[in-house]
């Protein structure tokens, strides 16, 4: 895990983007993302550990994704495109990275510097966005990822996308704003 802001220079979002600044865990937290590494280990102690976590916080289901053509077949330009649409959630995102890499980017904050922070995930990385954070993912130049969605309730999980509007009246951006406060 590795976060740093974003450079918003224009240009394939597959680049790391990255503006040399670095992001301290504490600002992490500060915008309620958690991160945890749980190295995946060829004896499976990560499968026990992924299980205690998920009973700690409740997470009652799960499934995975590969984000590869092959993985998402028909969808792909479709999914790469949404995932990397500026959006929010009711309910928070749960992702550990089981194989390859990518970047989810969050804003770094609320109202005045909503700067863009990258976090690029690597194998054995867990990351929980808190509901109402604005973000968005992409893959890297690797082009593939494989991840752990975990869930509270049913695997579902709505995008709310930014530019259609209405986002910021939604409660849980308004939770969250009050969170980050
Ligand atoms: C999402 O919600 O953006 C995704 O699930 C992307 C793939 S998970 C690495
Ligand atoms: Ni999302």
């Amino acid at each position: 895990m590795r976060a740093y802001y974003y450079d918003d220079i224009p240009g394939d979002q597959r680049l790391p983007h990255d503006s040399g600044v670095a992001v301290s865990p504490q600002k992490l937290a500060d915008l309620g993302v958690l991160y945890h590494t749980i190295p995946i280990d060829a004896a499976g102690a990560w499968q026990r550990a992924i299980d205690d976590f998920a009973a700690a916080r409740g997470y009652k289901n799960r499934d995975q994704i590969n984000v590869t053509p092959q993985g998402l077949g028909e969808a792909y330009e479709t999914k790469i495109k949404s995932f990397f649409d500026e959006h929010l959630h009711d309910d928070e995102e749960i992702r550990y990275i089981l194989d390859g890499s990518g970047f989810f980017d969050v804003r770094g904050g609320v109202g005045g510097d909503e700067r863009w922070i990258r976090i690029h995930l690597e194998k054995g990385d867990l990351v929980v966005m808190p509901p109402g954070i604005y973000h968005r993912f992409t893959v890297d130049e690797g082009n593939d990822i494989t991840a752990m969605r975990l869930f509270q309730d049913e695997p579902k999980w709505t995008p709310y996308s930014r530019a259609e509007g209405g986002t910021d009246e939604r409660e849980s951006r308004h939770e969250y704003v009050k969170s980050v406060a």
